[in-house]
């Protein structure tokens, strides 16, 4: 008898949470379920893309000018179907698409929320075997009930999510959320074709053994971030820390949050603002970080969930993970930046 059966199901689980919202009415529940429906069905076509042909490019390139692949559609097109037909969400933000994702179906003009979503995540790494994920941002909307929803629904800081969290499609696929009580953690069992609790109450480490970021930038990383990468690399006064770095954010977030450790994603003269995007990649990781214990921020010492968002796909740098080891870069970069402008 599997060990899942003693536990809670996602819904169940969602259900009981609820009671936590003496308003809730169950909207939200409903959305985390539409969530979950959507990524089993992307989990089936990741689990097959060897065999159903569903691999490679379509030869076109999305708004990051990042070539679309044969899943990154797939997996896009779900979430916007089966979020359209909720009845809870009034659009959504894509990596997939340039603009705010409405519906035209009156139902959802009644939704009263909006999510913003990277629906295949580190998507480079498909034709690999790589595991890849989803990630999704949850928001009341802004705009009136019954109207066409607009920017202002999406363009909203961090602190205003309602939930957020991440489908890994890896060893095992997980759904890992949080509405605001802590970060739980389910396991899908395909022999039941259901999320299972595995995970309750995740907590990240203060401090740990793993640092992330690809060091074919190094060059290109500001003096702080430099010093910070050579500080890991030394072992001088501790342990040194082990380089790990998948290249596909769920994946090396995950591994940090479990084992303890820090993601970066720096700006470079290429990518001045990073490379990940605010409203679907580092808002929702933070919101998960710092429900976890962690930390998220900018390297200038903002938390990523202040800042206020100007543009959908707009990217920001990103320092995410153990709290002591996000302390540690913004102190080298601190300390690098009196030093290069002392006025
Ligand atoms: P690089 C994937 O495209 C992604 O957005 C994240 O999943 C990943 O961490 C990052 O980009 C990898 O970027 O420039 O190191 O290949």
């Amino acid at each position: 008898m599997s060990k899942y059966y003693k536990t809670q199901m996602l819904n169940e689980f969602i259900l009981n949470q609820q009671n936590a919202f003496p308003y809730a009415k169950g909207d939200l529940t409903r959305l985390l379920y539409h969530l979950s429906l959507a990524s089993k069905l992307v989990n089936r076509e990741v689990n097959m893309a060897g065999l159903a042909e569903i691999l490679g490019e379509t030869g076109r390139t999305n708004i990051q000018g990042e070539d679309v692949k044969k899943l990154d559609e797939f997996a896009n097109e779900q979430f916007i179907k089966i979020m359209s037909s909720s009845g809870m969400v009034c659009g959504l933000a894509s990596e997939e698409n340039n603009g705010i994702v409405t519906f035209d179906n009156s139902l959802s003009r009644e939704g009263k929320y909006i999510v913003c979503l990277d629906p295949l995540d580190g998507s480079s790494n498909i034709d690999v075997n790589v595991s890849i994920g989803t990630i999704f941002s949850i928001y009341h909307r802004k705009t009136p009930i019954g109207s066409l929803p607009d920017e202002s629904d999406i363009l909203q800081p961090g602190i205003r999510q309602v939930a957020a969290g991440y489908i890994i499609y890896g060893s095992s696929t997980m759904l890992v959320y949080t509405t605001g009580l802590g970060v739980t953690g389910f396991t899908l069992d395909p022999s039941i074709g259901e999320f299972c609790l595995s995970h309750f109450q995740i907590q990240t480490p203060d401090s740990g053994l793993i640092y992330s970021v690809n060091e074919g930038n190094y060059n290109d990383f500001s003096p702080g971030v430099r010093k910070y990468i050579d500080y890991c690399k030394s072992n001088k006064d501790k342990k040194s820390l082990s380089g790990r770095y998948i290249g596909s954010l769920v994946s090396d977030f995950h591994r940090n949050l479990m084992k303890g450790g820090i993601y970066m994603y720096p700006p470079t003269a290429a990518q001045p603002s990073g490379k990940l995007r605010l409203l679907y990649e580092c808002n929702p990781m933070a919101f998960l970080a710092e429900q976890a214990g962690g930390k998220a921020k900018d390297g200038q010492g903002n938390r990523i969930m202040e800042i206020v968002p100007q543009e959908i796909h707009q990217r920001v740098p990103f320092f995410t993970g153990s709290r002591d080891m996000v302390d540690k870069v913004e102190e080298f970069i601190r300390r690098e930046t009196k030093t290069t402008n002392p006025g």
